[in-house]
């Protein structure tokens, strides 16, 4: 029980609130001045979307693009912050409307790439080495438009493009089932590690796990998070709950399960996460209702529960867990997680 934990999040974490069925219903805030809350909700470190850190990317030349982002990097200095990763926001450009790397469209599949390079521009400019792809348009609606074999391919092409373009780069996948794909490829952990070995350099790949994306899969978030820390390749985590099998809520953490989310802290607790410089990563949002002056409490309350369930799982008697599980006794071990919970 030795893990080290810092806390970081995204600018969109930050939001107005619009969803497909509805406008935005809070005002929106400015990059610079979410900036500024970091500190004040408790957070050290930044995650960014390429275009969060650098604004109208597509317009600018890649030495354009590395200075702004070397301008972000005074700011971020100023404030005290670390910026975690840089993804490339793959999915609202007309190009990648069929997906990036596995479009069925040679040009669209060269613009994901050489987009994707600015991205690692910008991650340099920033000080990390640490990129997210978030496969978000890289599957399907209809099975029959793609090979799924041949989109495996292309996914290790273009990461292949990126850890050559860089050597020192690390790529980080975030696996998802499914939204805005009817099926998403690279849908889980398993699969993600899978996907390093067929690369040129997997011990650059590793994985960002997001609770709600294990569970709309269908799977534990806290067994996934094991998994990858067995192949020393959970390298970073979005923290959240999700409801159910519906779209993706990002609901802050504990809020739906508190024992999925104590199960989650424990295993990386367990496992010493963060002594290598791992973040925690909260990727969740504010529900729509919540008004302007309170809508980053999701942020800080969802910190405040990782810390509570830290607590909690530090303070239980480990030798007692371990008689109960020798006993086979897992009635009496689940009561006492139950009133461990309960009591804190
Ligand atoms: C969406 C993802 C997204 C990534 C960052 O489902 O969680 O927010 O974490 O690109
Ligand atoms: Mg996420």
């Amino acid at each position: 029980m030795a893990g080290i934990f810092k806390f970081t999040f995204g600018p969109w974490n930050i939001h107005e609130g619009a969803d497909p069925f509805g406008p935005a219903v809070r005002k929106s805030i400015k990059f610079r001045d979410k900036l500024a809350l970091y500190k004040k909700l408790g957070f050290d470190g930044v995650q960014f979307h390429d275009d969060d850190a650098v604004p109208d990317m597509n317009n600018l030349t890649p030495q354009q693009i590395i200075n702004n982002a070397k301008d972000l990097k005074k700011v971020l200095d100023d404030h005290g912050l670390v910026a975690e990763f840089v993804a490339p926001r793959m999915w609202e450009d007309s190009r990648t409307i069929d997906g990036g790397y596995t479009s069925n469209d040679p040009d669209c599949r060269k613009y994901a790439i050489e987009r994707s390079k600015r991205t690692i521009d910008i991650a340099n400019a920033l000080g990390t080495d640490l990129l997210v792809l978030w496969l978000a348009r890289e599957g399907t609606y209809i099975r029959e438009s793609k090979d799924s074999k041949v989109a495996t391919e292309r996914i290790v092409y273009a990461i292949n493009q990126m850890l050559e373009y860089d050597p020192k780069i690390r790529v980080c996948i975030e696996p998802k089932p499914n939204e805005p794909m009817d099926h998403t490829y690279i849908p889980t952990t398993g699969h993600a590690i899978a996907l390093s070995l067929l690369c040129v350099d997997p011990k650059r790949i590793g994985v960002n796990i997001e609770s709600a994306h294990a569970i709309l899969a269908g799977l534990d978030p806290s067994d996934e998070m094991g998994f990858a820390l067995s192949f020393n390749k959970l390298w970073t985590v979005h923290l959240n709950d999700q409801n159910g099998l519906k779209f993706d809520q990002d609901k802050a953490f504990g809020s739906v399960d508190i024992r999925r989310a104590f199960n989650q802290v424990r295993i990386l607790d367990k496992h010493d996460y963060g002594k290598n410089g791992q973040w925690v990563g909260l990727d969740v949002k504010a529900m729509r209702t919540q008004k302007d002056d309170v809508a980053t409490k999701h942020l800080s309350n969802s910190k405040e529960v990782f810390l509570k369930l830290l607590e909690i799982s530090r303070s239980l008697d480990d030798e007692y867990i371990a008689k109960c599980s020798k006993e086979r006794d897992y009635e009496e071990l689940d009561l006492y997680i139950i009133k461990s919970l309960m009591r804190g």
